[in-house]
């Protein structure tokens, strides 16, 4: 009995040092990974990967596109979060769409799950509804928001 434990130990202590390796070089390969995602036009932000398609679209095919890559379009919730995407649109030259809209309720801007804004960076005078049909937001490159239509074109950035 003694001597079995002792075998029982030392072959658990031998799993434990294999799968330390194997988590050792999970994580190599992650961060590998990272360095590659993020090179070019991606930023990381906490726990959120903002990244560009390079591409413009109008407002509910952007939506779409960030769907189907498993992510959703930016929620900026705080500076950091605001400035790493004005960093994607820096690098990419463009104004991109936030996700916020005021569809369901005029001048009430809320994220895609109905939940009300915690940080904001409208441009001054904005959001201004010009012309009665500005429901979603774009990020000027110098990070500040506007309100526009959701049928003008956009680059797309999809929040991970
Ligand atoms: O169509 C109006 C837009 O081009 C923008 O024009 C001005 O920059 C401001 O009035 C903005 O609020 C507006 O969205
Ligand atoms: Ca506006």
């Amino acid at each position: 009995k003694g001597e079995s434990g002792l075998t029982d130990i030392t072959a658990l202590r031998q799993q434990v040092e294999a799968l330390q390796e194997q988590v050792g070089r999970l994580l190599g390969a992650f961060l590998q990974y990272k360095k590659m995602e993020l090179f070019l036009h991606g930023q990381s932000v906490g726990q959120k990967v903002f990244k560009t398609a390079r591409f413009v679209k109008p407002f509910q095919e952007a939506q779409q596109v960030c769907a189907q890559a498993g992510g959703q379009l930016p929620s900026p919730r705080s500076a950091a979060e605001n400035e790493a995407i004005q960093l994607v649109e820096f690098e990419n030259k463009g104004a991109a769409f936030l996700s916020m809209t005021d569809s369901q309720t005029e001048g009430k801007f809320i994220y895609p799950g109905g939940e009300s804004l915690v940080y904001s960076n409208w441009a001054s005078g904005e959001p201004n509804s010009y012309g009665g049909n500005e429901d979603c937001v774009e990020m000027y490159t110098n990070g500040k928001w506007n309100d526009r239509p959701c049928e003008v074109k956009r680059l797309v950035i999809c929040e991970f």
